[in-house]
């Protein structure tokens, strides 16, 4: 071991070598190196921090070179990049990703305890970028990571927040939302290119001139912000491909209003600097409703224009002019946050680069791919048209004019009904406002469009994109989300993975297929003990952070029912606070009965301004309060709500989950994606048939879900209906007696109103028919019960999860998105 301040070891075997070396020698004398001369601190000094830093920075030279070979293969090879565009990318951590996915943990491990250093701890310390807010950002993020893996040249395009989504801190059972200053103690990750910067422009007016008889617009932005590329590389399972994710941070230019400045008014120059680079300052903290703010406007504006700047420049190093550029980039949409660069190409092509406009549209629509995560209307983004109007005048013109011609087109073909124009008009009329429907506008800009889960592409097929795809009937696919195995399954629950290698080979760790052959073991005793003792140490481990973080003790042999995801009324968390309620009452009253003890683990964020979803998570901590101070529930059912969800915790969440709740009102939640991660790691799950537990039911089979509930057509019917849910209450006498108690105020002794109006929206409304689907639930947790206290036959569930959620890589769909939107090849198997 290397005494503090001892010289460093000579680079002498090319093993050896600081940069590249990656024997424990090298990468304990690199990690030394890299906090000598790079943290600039002696080890006697150094703190977790500086080690994580030293480490990091250590592990990234050895990204770095894979990242070199590939942008040179990636160059010469004159082959089609991909450009994953979005506004968010919920990346985590991202030494253990590296770490894993260039086969070093374990040296690294043995490295650095030889500098009396764990590895594992400075692992927590590494802050957790949330740049996203919940699935649509976590998908991103396991793309990025699937393209590498299978080589395919991707670019991930952004924004680089400043803050991630908020803090959770549960005061009182309130959540309150604080900053989330991720990048305050640096990070080691990214590279910094301040030389690859560009203007962009907003406001002004546009100016009309004829050149060779034929009008030609020009923008004179009034202001113009710089977008600066940070690039962060991204590298794929076994290191054989690195790619780039590049996040714009905005940059005031220089003195925005010189004149002002020189004449004296330096506060008001000042404020339009801060006004600039306000642009990159924080994430959006809404997971489904937009915030229709002019801010979110020029974000989707400033990151969608920087990226096409950046591509095309890319393109015209190589190529005399764009008119090959649908073969050479496929540019994806991540919903319809920066849907705007349809427009914005189109005025780089028309408008800059003397384009004829049909030639344009058609590149435009060969280059774009649209993804569609939602059919909530509420959750569909609308843009006032005098906002556009004001921030991007040359875009409001270009949208009309593409939606006259796409509307004269349909006339001459034929259409004519006025319900149909106005539905795939790009413009909605209404409320004596016009504004940009941008779904529409992603639609008729794209060659494809998908859903994330067959029954969601069906239901876009049928309702919101109903007349587009009667008109365009092969624009529309399915691509059923996926997941990345290396972080969900190898990062985040190493000991189910030694099992899984021990029994089917290492051929395992690259091609999930054979985790199809555990099936065959299902009923092996020996094979469900293993199982079963690496799932309590993760339930052991999870309880320790469940006591440090809420002070509630929790016993590890009981059932873990988990159920993490945001929080909002469709995942109706507030089902599963009910059936808690009715299951404590029926522990009360029954004591004596063979009751499965349960742990109940909630987590999410809510919206900062989503008033009720705020009032559930009071309302979950206020049943976990009751309930864990009874002494006649003792050992039979906890209930915790875990603080501050996010990637990090997920990853402890997750190998420690016995039961996944995944309890959608059917037809709402698009796919879904910690549904596979939690099957993955051997949960069951009780879910609705909505989203991708269809297909995970499809592939696990009856036998080894719980399926309840209405299914999507019904719930549709029962909508029609009008129903009224104060009778399903009544004719519910558990349900009747729940609802009571809520509404009383039995969990809000302080405050009995409190849960008054939420009871009576549920009476009165129940949108999102919880009390439809309650005796259902409650019957289907009880058949849950039923199982669990079969041991042997749970497990069998269990491993026949795991064997047969393989096909939920991200890997699978990204292989699809390559071969049936994008036309690029990917990476075989090894
Ligand atoms: C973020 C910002 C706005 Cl303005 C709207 C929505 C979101 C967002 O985070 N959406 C989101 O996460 N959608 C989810 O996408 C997942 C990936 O496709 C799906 O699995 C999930 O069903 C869907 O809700």
């Amino acid at each position: 071991t290397q005494q503090p301040g001892a010289a460093l070891p000579a680079a002498a075997q090319p093993d050896d070598d600081l940069r590249t070396g990656n024997s424990v020698e090298a990468l304990r004398g690199a990690v030394m190196a890299k906090l000598a001369y790079a943290v600039g601190k002696v080890q006697a000094d150094a703190s977790d921090r500086d080690w994580f830093l030293a480490t990091a920075l250590a592990v990234r030279d050895r990204v770095v070179q894979g990242w070199q070979r590939s942008y040179h293969t990636t160059n010469t090879g004159g082959t089609k990049r991909v450009y994953y565009m979005s506004l968010e990318f919920l990346i985590g951590r991202l030494m253990f990703d590296a770490l894993t996915n260039l086969g070093l943990t374990d040296t690294m491990r043995e490295a650095l305890s030889g500098l009396g250093v764990d590895l594992d701890k400075l692992r927590e310390v590494e802050p957790d970028a949330a740049l996203g807010n919940g699935g649509l950002g976590r998908l991103a993020a396991c793309f990025m990571e699937s393209m590498a893996t299978l080589a395919v040249p991707a670019y991930g395009y952004g924004i680089r927040y400043e803050n991630g989504l908020f803090r959770q801190v549960v005061k009182d059972g309130w959540q309150q939302e604080y900053p989330e200053n991720w990048l305050s103690f640096g990070n080691p990750w990214e590279f910094a290119r301040p030389e690859i910067a560009y203007d962009i422009g907003f406001g002004g007016h546009v100016e009309t001139h004829q050149v060779d008889g034929a009008p030609r617009y020009e923008w004179f932005p009034s202001e113009t912000v710089e977008a600066v590329a940070y690039d962060t590389p991204v590298v794929g399972w076994r290191g054989h491909h690195v790619n780039t994710l590049r996040l714009w941070s905005a940059r005031a230019g220089d003195p925005l209003r010189l004149d002002a400045f020189n004449e004296g008014d330096h506060v008001g120059a000042m404020a339009d600097r801060v006004k600039a680079e306000a642009i990159s300052k924080v994430l959006y903290p809404s997971d489904a409703t937009p915030a229709g703010q002019e801010l979110r406007l020029r974000q989707e504006y400033f990151f969608a224009a920087a990226s096409l700047q950046d591509l095309v420049r890319r393109h015209l190093k190589k190529y005399p002019d764009l008119s090959n550029l649908a073969d050479q980039a496929a540019i994806q949409l991540n919903d319809t946050h920066p849907a705007i660069a349809v427009v914005e190409l189109m005025r780089l092509l028309v408008d800059l680069h003397g384009m004829a406009w049909d030639d344009a549209w058609r590149i435009t629509q060969a280059t774009f791919g649209y993804t569609n995560h939602t059919l909530l209307p509420e959750a569909l983004e609308t843009w006032p048209v005098p906002l556009m109007e004001r921030m991007l005048p040359r875009h409001m013109q270009i949208i009309y004019l593409v939606n006259a011609l796409h509307l004269d087109k349909l006339r001459a073909e034929g259409h004519s009904d006025v319900d149909v124009m106005r539905s795939v008009s790009i413009i909605a009329e209404g409320w004596g406002q016009q504004r940009v429907k941008m779904g529409t506008l992603a639609f008729i800009g794209s060659h494809r469009i998908n859903g994330v889960s067959a029954l969601h592409t069906d239901l876009m097929r049928q309702t919101v994109f109903r007349d587009l795809n009667a008109i365009y009937p092969d624009r529309i696919n399915n691509k059923t989300n996926g997941i990345t195995f290396r972080r969900w399954l190898m990062e985040a629950n190493p000991a189910l993975t030694a099992i899984l290698v021990d029994v089917l080979g290492k051929a395992v760790l690259d091609d999930p297929s054979h985790l199809e052959k555990l099936a065959q073991h299902a009923g092996d005793p020996a094979l469900q003990a293993r199982l079963k003792a690496a799932k309590r140490d993760n339930k052991a481990t999870l309880g320790g952070i469940i006591a440090a973080r809420t002070g509630i003790q929790v016993d590890p042999d009981a059932m873990f029912d988990i159920q993490i995801k945001r929080i909002h009324e469709y995942k109706r968390q507030h089902l599963n606070l009910l059936e808690t309620i009715a299951l404590y009452n029926a522990i009360r009253a029954e004591p004596w009965r063979d009751w499965a003890p349960r742990v109940k683990v909630f987590a999410g964020k809510a919206a900062a301004s989503y008033h009720t979803a705020k009032l559930i998570i009071k309302l979950a901590n206020d049943v976990a309060r009751v309930v864990n101070d009874d002494p006649t529930v003792r050992g039979k059912l906890k209930v915790v709500f875990l603080p501050n969800y996010n990637v990090s915790l997920a990853e402890r969440i997750i190998p420690a989950a016995d039961l996944s709740e995944q309890i959608s009102t059917a037809g709402m939640e698009a796919s879904g994606t910690g549904n596979m991660k939690l099957a993955l790691n051997g949960a069951l799950t009780i879910g609705t048939l909505d989203g991708a537990n269809v297909e995970i039911k499809e592939r696990v089979g009856d036998d080894n879900i719980f399926i309840f509930g209405l299914t999507a057509e019904e719930v549709a019917a029962r909508h029609r209906s009008g129903l009224s849910a104060r009778e399903t209450i009544a004719n519910s006498p558990r349900l009747a007696e729940v609802m009571e108690a809520v509404s009383s105020g039995v969990f809000s002794p302080d405050d009995t109103d409190r849960y008054r109006d939420f009871a009576n929206a549920l009476r009165d409304h129940d949108h999102f028919l919880v009390t439809a689907d309650f005796d259902d639930y409650y019957a289907a947790q009880r058949r849950v019960d039923a199982l669990w206290r079969d041991q042997a036959a749970w497990w069998r569930a269990s491993i026949m999860n795991t064997a047969r959620v393989g096909w939920f890589s991200s890997d699978r769909t990204i292989g699809e998105y390559a071969r049936d939107i994008w036309d690029v090849p990917v990476r075989a198997a090894e």
